[in-house]
């Protein structure tokens, strides 16, 4: 066994070393993780919960991606089927397609060099959208739903998002599998753990990898809650951790507020993410979460302690 060097040289000789800048390696180029990572959502359905399929037409698509830009996105997240509680059918590959595929295209013409994440469980649509310049797949049930998925991630050399879930599509955003035995967060790692195993296994680089707890899926409001407050727990797993509390029913409980106004309490849990050691943060409102993560990445990295200055 060889013991770590330690002691007052070893510690002045680690200082002498630029500090390595961790990064998350996709199709399209490194992103740092020096800093808050944030992912502006772009859903593009019919029935998304939270914008009522407002942006379906590839100009409004186009035109809410500048408005997420401004804000202050480093990435966007492009889904075409939505996992809302509730819902009675799954979309088929092909109509997914047509709703996300020209709009795709359409912001990679503008942007060409900015990162895209295709939101999709399924790898057929992965694969399409990686061919059209796509850097990252994000799925929701990390690889449960379609095993063609991490070949085709491994293949592409992509960025991934593995999200933790149960069930089937129809189920994983209700309450049917949602018994932890107590302990949600331990549950969660382990499960995560295991996806994180099987993409390795696949050829996915391990620098490729990004876990995400899964927040409104599966999981009751304590759940989400007691996931939140032990989230520090999953930076064992050694992968950069993505969150995406934007908007949801664990939000509102706790806040008592309706769905249109859960952006101030999405911005705070991802400030209290933060803290817990989460580098990337999926939101609809950019501009909110940007400004609270702002002051989180201060309060951490301030070198002034102890100080009574106001
Ligand atoms: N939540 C939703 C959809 N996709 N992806 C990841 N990685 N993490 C999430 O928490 C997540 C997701 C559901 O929310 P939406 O319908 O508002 O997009």
């Amino acid at each position: 066994m060889t013991v770590p060097p330690s002691g007052p040289a070893a510690e002045s000789r680690a200082s002498l070393e630029p500090p390595v800048t961790p990064v998350w390696l996709t199709a399209r180029g490194p992103v740092a993780l020096d800093r808050p990572v944030v992912v502006g959502i772009l859903n593009i359905t019919p029935d998304s919960f939270s914008d009522g399929g407002r942006y379906s037409a590839v100009g409004a698509a186009v035109a809410y991606t500048e408005s997420l830009l401004t804000a202050g996105a480093d990435i966007i997240d492009v889904g075409g089927e939505s996992t809302r509680p509730g819902r009675t059918e799954t979309v088929p590959a092909d109509e997914e397609l047509r709703r996300v595929l020209p709009a795709i295209e359409e912001i990679l013409r503008a942007h060409p060099t900015l990162l895209l994440s295709i939101d999709t469980v399924k790898a057929v649509v992965a694969r399409a959208a990686l061919d059209a310049g796509v850097a990252i797949v994000n799925d929701v049930t990390a690889f449960r739903h379609d095993p063609d998925m991490a070949t085709t991630v491994a293949a592409a050399r992509a960025g991934v998002i593995l999200m933790h879930s149960r069930g089937s599509l129809l189920e994983i955003a209700s309450y049917q599998h949602a018994d932890y035995g107590g302990d949600v967060v331990g549950r969660v790692l382990d499960e995560l753990r295991q996806a994180d195993i099987a993409a390795a296994a696949a050829g996915i680089a391990p620098a490729a990898i990004v876990l995400d707890p899964g927040f409104g899926f599966a999981k009751t409001v304590e759940q989400n809650l007691a996931l939140l407050h032990g989230l520090a727990a999953l930076t064992a797993l050694g992968r950069p951790l993505l969150v995406g509390p934007s908007r949801k029913r664990f939000l509102g409980a706790a806040g008592d507020l309706p769905v249109e106004r859960r952006d101030g309490a999405t911005a705070v849990a991802c400030a209290l993410a933060y803290e817990r050691g989460a580098r990337l943060f999926r939101v609809h409102d950019v501009a909110a979460t940007r400004e609270a993560l702002a002051v989180a990445h201060a309060v951490t990295t301030t070198t002034e302690h102890h100080s009574d200055e106001r």
